[in-house]
């Protein structure tokens, strides 16, 4: 058999990168048995091992243990884990000035996803050419002060695409955001001459639609591989639970033990050091109330899609 790397792939065929040679791949039979529990056994940036049938074609017979996934909850359909990507080495949270508006909430919660697996994260702030840097200041700041990795670009006038080719250089980087981001316009300014189909805005109207229509990656020239996924409206949290959510902000971490009650949701609870910080500023306004509302999140109906 044969290990390669599956580059896209849905359903029960796969593009399998095996030394430099693509391979379209099958799944053995025994993979239909996880979709009880997943929506798609085999992944994006999966190792695994295959057979080969021929010069271009192989079965996928075995998947080797992944270091992480990003996953999301499935929209449709039978609630059940769907994997974006596996073995990541970062995900790059791409979320725009405007068009549509800059949502702390949004980043909030792709960066819980990949908290959850010890995953790096960095955050590419697109269309910078549509307002002035002094009006997201805080939100730059915020995210800065807490050590995250703050890249702020423009697609169109290709302001700050150098320093954002740099960090993904030679890394496995999934990008993740909102339909309409910008997405697809970053990755064609990284990457010149790759094209991928840019919507126009307007073509934004109808609820759900988008471009990217299933995870493909794309092997950089400038050293890298890129996974570009489907835009989303909300981003649904995958294996996160109401009780994990604080854990999973960094700057929460610190004052871990130090609440009056022990387990304390910082939400209700007297004497909360979480809550006090928040109030003397030490926690960014935004940061804790996106927490309240991801919490508050969890009773609601449909919660997992929120
Ligand atoms: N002004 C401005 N517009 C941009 C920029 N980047 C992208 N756009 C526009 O934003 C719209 C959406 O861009 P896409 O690249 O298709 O967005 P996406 O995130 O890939 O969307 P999905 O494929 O639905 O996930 C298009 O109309 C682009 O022309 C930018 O830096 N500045
Ligand atoms: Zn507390």
């Amino acid at each position: 058999m044969l290990s390669g790397r599956v580059l896209e792939g849905y359903g029960s065929s796969y593009t399998v990168l095996h030394r430099n040679v693509l391979f379209s791949c099958t799944l053995r039979g025994k993979f239909r048995r996880i979709l009880d529990e997943t929506h798609n056994p085999i992944a994006v940036g999966d190792r695994i091992k295959f057979t080969k049938l021929d010069e271009k074609s192989g079965v996928i017979e075995e998947l080797l243990p992944r270091s992480n996934k990003i996953s999301r909850p499935t929209k449709w359909g039978p609630l059940k884990e769907r994997i974006i990507a596996a073995n990541v080495d970062q995900i790059v949270a791409v979320v725009s000035t405007k068009e549509p508006s800059l949502k702390t909430g949004l980043i909030d919660r792709m960066l819980l996803v990949a908290e959850r697996e010890y995953v790096r994260s960095v955050i590419c702030i697109n269309k910078i050419d549509l307002i002035k840097k002094e009006d997201i200041r805080t939100e730059i700041e915020t995210y800065k002060n807490l050590r995250y990795c703050v890249h702020i670009v423009s697609a169109k006038t290709g302001e700050g695409v150098d320093e954002l080719r740099n960090t993904l250089k030679g890394k496995f980087s999934v990008f993740l955001g909102q339909s309409g981001v910008g997405k697809s316009a970053v990755l064609n300014a990284l990457q010149p001459g790759l094209n991928l189909k840019v919507r126009e805005i307007s073509e934004y109207s109808g609820k759900g639609k988008h471009t990217t229509s299933y995870v493909a990656s794309v092997p950089c020239d400038f050293g890298g591989v890129i996974a570009d996924t489907p835009g989303f409206r909300d981003f649904g949290l995958w294996g996160i639970e109401k009780e994990d959510a604080g854990g999973l902000f960094r700057e929460f971490r610190r004052y871990a033990g130090k609440c009056k009650f022990s387990p304390c949701f910082h939400i209700h609870e007297p004497d909360c050091a979480v809550k006090d910080a928040y109030k003397r500023g030490a926690i960014a306004a935004s940061r804790y109330e996106n927490y309240v509302r991801i919490y508050e999140s969890f009773d609601e109906k449909d919660s997992t899609f929120m």
